[in-house]
């Protein structure tokens, strides 16, 4: 029992959300075919009669490894705060390209976070304010939803790059590149990087390995999320037989949290509210609170999976002060008849169905006024 809570609370305070927030997405909606058109995917969530989004063409797999066979240099790019997936899956593709004899630079807006710097190979993640203009014929952006998500400094280091590759699962990703390679049936980019590695041929060394499988489980919430798939499952078994250390990686990724992220937990847990029965609860974080705690960006991710777990609830909102007094909304929905993106889309915000977000107006007591009067008029509308 004891076991069981410790690893639970571990998960909770661990577990590292999918970049839901800022960039309308519906991961597992549709699926997008890689040699072809989009085909519409079956629907995780709910009923509508399957919607088709026609979109770019996408590149194969064996173009995507003629690029690489016939270039030398590549900066590997993630987006900014980036998450499991995201450097996961520039360290998974850039050590096997280096394996292949490429010259390769790790490139984030952010670097890396303190979290994931158990990943072997996380020590050539460059912060791409620090790098200046690099030296690579072929950038390539991964889990990036749009062009300007690696951010300013980010665009700047790879100016002189000749291709752009894309290569991601956010469904609402135009294609900027000059060859893409979108799969939003796929619940990660790190899946996607290991069905292109397989496919051509390139190896799986041991970062590479331990690299796809935290993309990946950190993406789907342990492989617990609708988005996962059968093929999920076959490519950690893959991984496996490859010599991951499950155990080993899991206590790393999931049992290994600062004590800073206990004490926020508790100074959000004494702001606690719930209301309409126990269906909304939300909490809030101050700007103080973040200073006295020493928090890092990173900290509050995934914070509110927490209270969206608990018996009965529909709606779970967490307000945070952000720095010069916007306030943060990060709302999630257990019931797909209360949509959070369209919620959130009426303060200016997105997302999907069941995870969206709101950057909005402080101060915090107006904002969260007005957000849980929306959501409480959504509650009388369809009668829950
Ligand atoms: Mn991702």
């Amino acid at each position: 029992m004891l076991i069981a809570l410790t690893r639970g609370l571990g998960c909770l305070l661990g577990i590292r959300a999918a970049d839901h927030e800022g960039i309308p997405f519906d991961h597992g909606l549709f699926c997008v075919g890689r040699n072809d058109l989009v085909r519409s995917c079956t629907s995780a969530h709910g009923g509508d009669t399957p919607r088709v989004r026609i979109t770019m063409k996408s590149a194969t797999y064996a173009e995507i490894g003629e690029i690489f066979e016939t270039h030398d240099s590549f900066a590997v790019v993630s987006h900014v705060r980036p998450d499991g997936d995201a450097i996961g899956s520039i360290l998974a593709l850039g050590h096997s390209l280096e394996q292949k004899g490429k010259s390769v630079r790790y490139l984030n807006e952010d670097g890396c976070p303190e979290s994931l710097q158990f990943l072997p190979g996380s020590e050539k993640v460059e912060k791409s304010s620090e790098v200046g203009l690099v030296d690579a014929e072929v950038a390539i952006f991964l889990d990036t939803a749009a062009h300007a998500r690696v951010g300013e400094s980010s665009l700047r280091a790879v100016e002189g790059a000749k291709i752009l590759v894309n290569i991601d699962h956010h469904l609402s990703n135009p294609g900027y590149g000059d060859l893409n390679l979108i799969d939003a049936c796929s619940p990660a980019t790190g899946q996607i990087i290991y069905e292109l590695l397989v496919a051509i041929d390139y190896p799986i060394s041991h970062i590479s390995r331990d690299s796809i499988y935290v993309a990946t489980s950190t993406d789907t919430g342990s492989f617990q999320y609708s988005g996962t798939t059968q093929r999920t499952y076959e490519m950690a078994a893959d991984l496996v037989s490859r010599g991951l250390n499950v155990g080993e990686i899991n206590r790393l990724t999931y049992d290994n949290q600062p004590y800073r992220k206990v004490e926020l937990m508790r100074s959000l847990l004494n702001t606690l509210e719930r209301s309409d029965e126990g269906k909304l609860v939300w909490w809030d974080l101050r700007e103080t609170t973040k200073t006295q705690l020493g928090l890092v960006d990173d900290d509050t991710e995934g914070m509110i999976d927490f209270i969206r777990s608990v018996q009965g609830v529909i709606v779970a909102i967490f307000f945070e002060e952000l720095e010069g007094g916007k306030i943060r909304v990060s709302m999630r929905s257990k019931d797909e008849r209360i949509n959070a993106s369209h919620l959130c889309a009426s303060f200016g915000g997105g997302g999907h169905a069941l995870a969206a977000g709101i950057r909005m107006a402080g101060p915090l007591e107006i904002a969260r006024e007005r957000v849980l009067g929306e959501v409480r008029k959504a509650f009388r509308e369809v009668g829950v």
